[in-house]
């Protein structure tokens, strides 16, 4: 009785499914720790567009809790819009050139705004964005994964998701998951960071993107439409978008 209960068993076990650990994910976007020049411009980091240089900086990280982090992205939204489109135009950064600028705060208009480089979407698959956030004084930012359709050599942008981001003179980590393709044809996605309201200085640092293989039933935190986002306070709008 006792041998043929084992080998009942044995069989039991043999025919469960076989649990395999899911292999960490692959970080598929270039120079997120900020760390890497741009070989064809040392000015700016690699996989990044090129910036300003004073509302957007790229720069030594703070030195906040005996952590060196190499260098990191700063904006400073405190900055009005007339400084920022100065600095812009005498960068040769022209996308984000506006007319009739203000010398309001940039952080009460438009906020700051920085692209990644074009990175590779892959039908069916779930991406989780991580990224560090440090503000000064509570500026708020938003961190965006946004999603493009290939025209030949042209991106369309036919998906957006967003993830909120907040601290106060230390360093937090964000993370959300995206599932671009679920009802749109992406093939290419860009992470844009973002920084606004109140003005003042704030950083970003380590940005991942991951490929996952299960797919969520939905997005975690995303605005899979082309809304304006809500949380732009006063009923101020984000005028941050350049043409792509
Ligand atoms: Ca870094």
């Amino acid at each position: 009785m006792k041998t043929t209960f084992l080998i009942y068993l044995a069989a039991l076990i043999a025919t469960l499914p076989i649990v395999t650990a899911t292999a960490a994910a692959e970080n598929i976007l270039s120079n997120g720790n900020f760390d890497l020049p741009d070989p064809a411009n040392p000015q700016k980091p690699a996989a990044w567009d090129a910036m300003d240089g004073t509302g957007v900086q790229w720069t030594d990280a703070p030195n906040v809790a005996g952590e060196n982090r190499g260098k990191a992205i700063r904006m400073d939204t405190s900055l009005s819009e007339t400084a920022y489109v100065d600095s812009c135009t005498r960068a040769g950064v022209m996308q984000w050139v506006f007319p009739h600028p203000k010398s309001n705060a940039i952080a009460e208009t438009y906020g700051l705004s920085l692209y990644s480089a074009p990175g590779p979407v892959e039908p069916g698959k779930s991406y989780r964005i991580s990224f560090d956030f440090m503000s000064e004084k509570g500026t708020a930012g938003k961190v965006w994964f946004r999603g493009y359709s290939e025209n030949g050599e042209k991106l369309k942008r036919v998906y957006e998701g967003v993830l909120d981001c907040n601290s106060k003179g230390a360093w937090k980590h964000f993370t959300g998951i995206f599932n671009p393709t679920k009802n749109r044809p992406v093939t290419k996605f860009r992470v844009m960071l973002f920084t606004y309201y109140p003005a003042g200085v704030s950083w970003f640092d380590n940005v991942t993107v991951e490929p996952l293989d299960e797919v969520p039933p939905t997005d975690t935190t995303s605005t899979p439409t082309m809304s304006t986002p809500s949380a732009v306070p006063n009923n101020q709008t984000i005028k941050s978008n350049p043409p792509n």
